[in-house]
């Protein structure tokens, strides 16, 4: 798989930035400036999601984003689409229960390729582990204007049951849905002291992109996180 990045480090999860092109959380922002000044201020993996885009459209802001990404030296996976991964050169993809397969996605993009699946309930997070997912999304934690999803919402109790559940196999986890700069530190500590395997970070969407600074959003939530008092 030629077009397929290598890229040799650590996956590290502590700030993920997940996108979105929609003008309710983007506003008139230009998102491959907001990515670079996220990426400076601490973002540390990248996502690129966008549900309505067509494919050419896809593939055009996914190369640009991977261009910037590549640059700063931190992942760029995209949201359900392995073709566009695969098409841009991307270090992986991020699936949901209802996209295409671990094993299938592994055999298209390689076995160096990121895989992260979002699992909702610990059967989920099993299935992923075993599936060879290399991270999963758990959440969504709190309802979100971001993704009007209210079935999927677990709380912080639900994130804690999922990771209690994965002390065998403890695959790295990033939480999502609705955290900011004021919740981030609860979330990270609630969800840590009933198990003992932490997040390994958190992935955020509006708390970044919809942020005036995007920079200085980054900045804070990376510092946070750090700094939670947890064992991550
Ligand atoms: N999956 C679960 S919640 C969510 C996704 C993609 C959106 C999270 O957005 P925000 O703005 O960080 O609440
Ligand atoms: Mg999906």
């Amino acid at each position: 798989i030629l077009a397929l990045a290598q890229f040799d480090m650590p996956i590290d999860l502590t700030l993920y930035l997940v996108t979105d092109s929609t003008p309710n959380v983007l506003g008139d922002g230009d998102l491959l400036h907001i990515v670079e000044e996220a990426v400076n201020g601490g973002v540390s993996i990248v996502q690129y999601r966008d549900k309505h885009a067509e494919t050419g459209e896809l593939i055009s802001m996914a190369t640009k984003l991977h261009q910037v990404t590549q640059r700063m030296a931190v992942p760029l996976l995209i949201n359900d689409r392995v073709d566009v991964a695969l098409a841009v050169g991307a270090e992986g993809v991020h699936l949901g229960q209802d996209d295409m397969p671990i094993a299938t996605a592994r055999k298209i993009l390689g076995k160096d390729a990121i895989i992260g699946i979002t699992a909702t309930s610990i059967e989920e997070a099993q299935a992923a582990h075993k599936g060879g997912a290399d991270y999963l999304g758990v959440g969504t934690v709190f309802a979100t204007p971001t993704k009007e999803d209210t079935k999927s919402i677990i709380g912080t109790a639900g994130i804690a049951a999922i990771l209690q559940a994965m002390e065998d196999f403890k695959l790295p986890s990033v939480a999502i849905g609705g955290i900011n700069a004021s919740n981030v530190q609860r979330v990270l500590h609630q969800t840590s002291i009933s198990a003992r395997h932490s997040l390994d970070g958190v992935a955020v969407v509006s708390a970044i992109v919809a942020a005036k600074d995007p920079r200085k959003a980054a900045s804070e939530l990376k510092y946070l996180v750090q700094n939670a008092a947890t064992k991550i």
